[in-house]
């Protein structure tokens, strides 16, 4: 019998599997790698994707509605095999098909690299918004860079962090479809010049852009929309005369350069010459997106100001933000509308979502560097900062200041709407730096708190908790998380409450065996305490790992007390360039050196940092997760997007009222929630006072005990600074906030000594935390900031 072709796949995915390892891989089972199986499979699985992907494509056309782009320069998706399989169906075929050859799935499937093309939350939050939007058949595309290395690889050296770039792609990438022809040329510098009363820009160098794609399939295959990332090439593949001539370095010079633009993500950004490169970045890929939206738009309709009724582009954080001054040089400069309706066109369809409140991380760019890379935009933002000043002669917001340009104010006066990700962020951001904006623009802020896809956090990630309540609600909750209100009566049924703390304890001895495996032995009824994130200072990891001092300290003291066994795991990467982070990671892992060896009190208390934490390493470590550690100096973090992943899960929460926390202590109530610390305004106030490191170290033994032993050396040499740091300035309030954390910190242990308490609290977080799936979000956005409309393929 003759074998179908590759590309008519099997009906019958086991053929299909087979097919793509023969005919698209050109293996033989009997040789075949087990990277081969994962492409066969994952070829296989792609196949199944084209049609609805196509289909959905045809809708929107014949619908003619309004598409959604999602501009972001990171998209943290992490694997996409098991997505993909789950959303299909087909898990089980998977698992059967693997098992008849002896092979174990799981091993397949995590054979995939994890494209880390993220730094953290926000990256994060594309991808779970891409999978909603999906799942929900919102059409859109997600528009961002294809990084050839993604996020640094992290190791540990004498506990010190250790970066090695990243190298996902050294592998052939199943998901993607290269497209030659979808090609824009990008340029930068060069000249502007008036001709016929028109404005022209003239580059002085260009890249191409070039597309390549990605499907992504949402919930039950009923609609696939697209990642479309962007890769710099040269214009010119190199210099031959200069090859001839024996100049092989210069003949490649234009070349390397014009790559660098997509070679890694967020450069540092220190130096001039990152500075540069990152802006470069920016207008890249915002460029490329922007030139690909029009086309898409110019083959459907042919009057532009139709644009705001039928394109919503939303701006993720203001690394898109040059999309405002581009599209309305197009519209004037290439378009020819008035300078006045492109503006208007242009703030028609773009929307802009902040995520941070931090004045180190609002993005400002110096006027020469702008001026100098993109003059024609500079000339437009200083026109619009001109009208902006003309029509508020009395108010103060700048687009350029200090010789600056402020990329915040310039997104939000290019936007419609501006939303923040959290209620309280959102209220803050009203109140603090974009107050003045806010009373010119009343009702231009709204708020979108930030929620998680449930098929990744949930139903792939955490499959024994899945089948759990599928048993008990039926599997409905997937695609409409709310659903999970139906576990509430639950949590007071002794045979539900048992299935489920037994599936918590499997999950705990998975972990253990996976951190065996890294080193840390671990026993799987000690208390699963988990704060895996960036590294930052506000996130005050080492409040944590100070709590943890004076905890074992405490121990010591009493090795015979009535403690919880513990097992505190962190998780997290610094910034190449933060060195002060870097320093609390080699603090934590000294911690767990000694802590982790005492005969004292290693039964009752280890510590645990696995290496360079992912996305795939927190799907491993948030089902077993039972005490998630969100403990940020209130006012900082925006939202947060673990805590809700932890909640979900059925971790308990101890932390400060900060973020979306506010709203996850509300919904799941606050006796299933540890609350300690100062509110948002509390910590402004206590900034006020004279000495407040101090006074808080010398009223709280426990505190000044643990530091003293961080100085005396202790756990090694080195740590002066953070010392120094929460015994002065301490600007994230650490030691004002650790009497009360460890209060909190204790209250956790004593509930935790009620097996079944502990249980009913951890169903009522899964049961309550529907609220928070990013389905809910996008609906919000659709809503609110979109405007735009769900499609389903008839
Ligand atoms: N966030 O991950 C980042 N990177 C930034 O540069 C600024 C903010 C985070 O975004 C998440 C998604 O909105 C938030 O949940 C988180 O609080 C914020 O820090």
């Amino acid at each position: 019998m003759q074998e179908a072709p590759v590309h008519l796949p099997s009906e019958n995915l086991s053929d299909a599997i087979l097919q793509q390892l023969k005919y698209g891989l050109g293996k033989d089972a009997a040789h075949a790698t087990r990277t081969d199986w994962r492409l066969a499979l994952s070829l296989a699985i792609r196949d199944r994707i084209v049609d609805p992907w196509f289909a959905s494509t045809r809708t929107t056309y014949a619908k003619q509605g309004k598409r959604v782009y999602y501009l972001s320069m990171e998209f943290l998706i992490g694997r996409l095999l098991e997505d993909a399989a789950v959303n299909l169906g087909l898990m089980d075929e998977v698992t059967a098909f693997f098992d008849e050859r002896g092979l174990d799935a799981k091993a397949v499937i995590a054979d995939e690299p994890d494209a880390a093309l993220g730094n953290g939350g926000l990256g994060r939050l594309a991808a779970c918004f891409l999978e909603s939007m999906s799942s929900l058949g919102c059409p859109a595309h997600g528009y961002g860079i294809r990084y050839e290395h993604g996020l640094f690889r992290q190791s540990f050296d004498d506990g010190r962090q250790v970066e090695a770039p990243e190298d996902w792609l050294s592998e052939p990438h199943a998901w993607e479809f290269e497209r030659a022809e979808v090609e824009y040329r990008i340029g930068f510098g060069g000249h502007v010049a008036e001709e016929n009363g028109q404005t022209r820009w003239y580059p002085g160098e260009a890249v191409l852009a070039r597309a390549y794609d990605t499907p992504v399939i949402g919930w039950k295959g009923a609609w696939a929309n697209t990642l479309r990332l962007w890769s710099a090439r040269p214009e010119q593949i190199f210099d031959l005369s200069r090859f001839n001539a024996g100049d092989y370095y210069g003949a490649a010079h234009q070349e390397a350069l014009a790559r660098t633009i997509s070679r890694v993500l967020y450069p540092d950004d220190t130096t001039d010459e990152g500075k540069r490169l990152r802006l470069k970045q920016e207008y890249f890929f915002t460029a490329a997106s922007l030139h690909d939206i029009l086309r898409r738009f110019d083959s459907e309709y042919d009057d532009l100001s139709l644009l705001p009724e039928k394109v919503a582009i939303q701006l993720n954080d203001t690394h898109p933000a040059i999309a405002g001054p581009e599209l309305i040089r197009i519209l004037h400069d290439e378009r020819g509308l008035s300078f006045e309706q492109a503006v208007e066109i242009a703030r028609g369809c773009l929307a802009y979502t902040n995520h941070t409140l931090l004045p180190e991380a609002l993005e400002r760019w110096s006027v020469g560097l702008m001026a100098h890379l993109l003059p024609r935009h500079m000339q437009i933002i200083e026109r619009m900062d001109a009208l902006h000043a003309e029509a508020h002669p009395d108010r103060h917001v700048r687009l350029i200041d200090h010789g600056d340009v402020h990329m915040g104010p310039l997104a939000f006066t290019t936007a419609h709407r501006v939303n923040g990700v959290s209620a309280l962020h959102s209220e803050l951001m009203k109140d603090t730096v974009f107050a003045e904006l806010n009373r010119l623009h009343p009702g231009r802020i709204v708020n979108q708190t930030n929620g998680v896809t449930p098929r990744r956090w949930m139903l792939s990630a955490n499959p024994r908790l899945s089948a759990l309540i599928t048993e008990a609600i039926g599997d409905g909750w997937v695609g409409d998380l709310e659903q999970l209100q139906q576990l509430e009566p639950l949590a007071e049924d002794a045979g539900f409450v048992e299935a489920f703390a037994k599936a918590k304890r499997a999950n705990k001895a998975d972990l253990a065996a996976y951190l065996g495996k890294e080193g840390t032995g671990v026993d799987p009824d000690a208390m699963f305490d988990v704060q895996i994130k960036r590294i930052h200072e506000y996130k005050r990891q080492h409040l944590n790992i100070l709590q943890t001092i004076a905890l074992w300290q405490e121990m010591k003291d009493d090795p015979k007390g009535d403690w919880v066994p513990t097992l505190k795991i962190f998780g997290g990467k610094a910034a190449p360039g933060y060195f002060f982070a870097k320093d609390i990671i080699r603090l934590i892992n000294k911690v767990a050196e000694v802590v982790n060896r005492d005969p004292d009190t290693r039964h009752l208390l280890r510590v645990a940092y696995p290496a360079n934490y992912n996305v795939s390493l927190a799907e491993r470590l948030i089902p077993a997760a039972e005490v998630s550690q969100q403990i940020s100096t209130a006012g900082k973090e925006a939202s947060g997007t673990g805590n809700m992943k932890f909640a979900l899960n059925g971790a308990l929460t101890i932390g400060t009222l900060d973020g979306a926390n506010v709203e996850i202590r509300e919904l799941v109530g606050a006796e299933n929630f540890f609350l300690f610390g100062m509110t948002a305004e509390e910590v402004v106030a206590r900034r006020q006072v004279e000495g407040h490191a101090w006074q808080a170290i010398s009223a709280d033994p426990r505190l000044a005990r643990a530091l003293e032993a961080i100085r005396h050396g202790t756990f090694g040499h080195g740590f002066g600074g953070i010392v120094d740091n929460v015994s002065g300035p301490d600007y994230f309030l650490v030691s004002s906030d650790f009497t009360d954390y460890w209060r909190a910190s204790r209250e956790l242990d004593a509930a935790y000594r009620d097996p079944k308490a502990w249980t009913r609290k951890a169903i009522l977080n899964v049961a309550r935390s529907g609220w928070f799936s990013s389905d809910r979000t996008i609906r919000g956005y659709m809503a609110d900031i979109w405007d735009a409309k769900a499609l389903s393929v008839d």
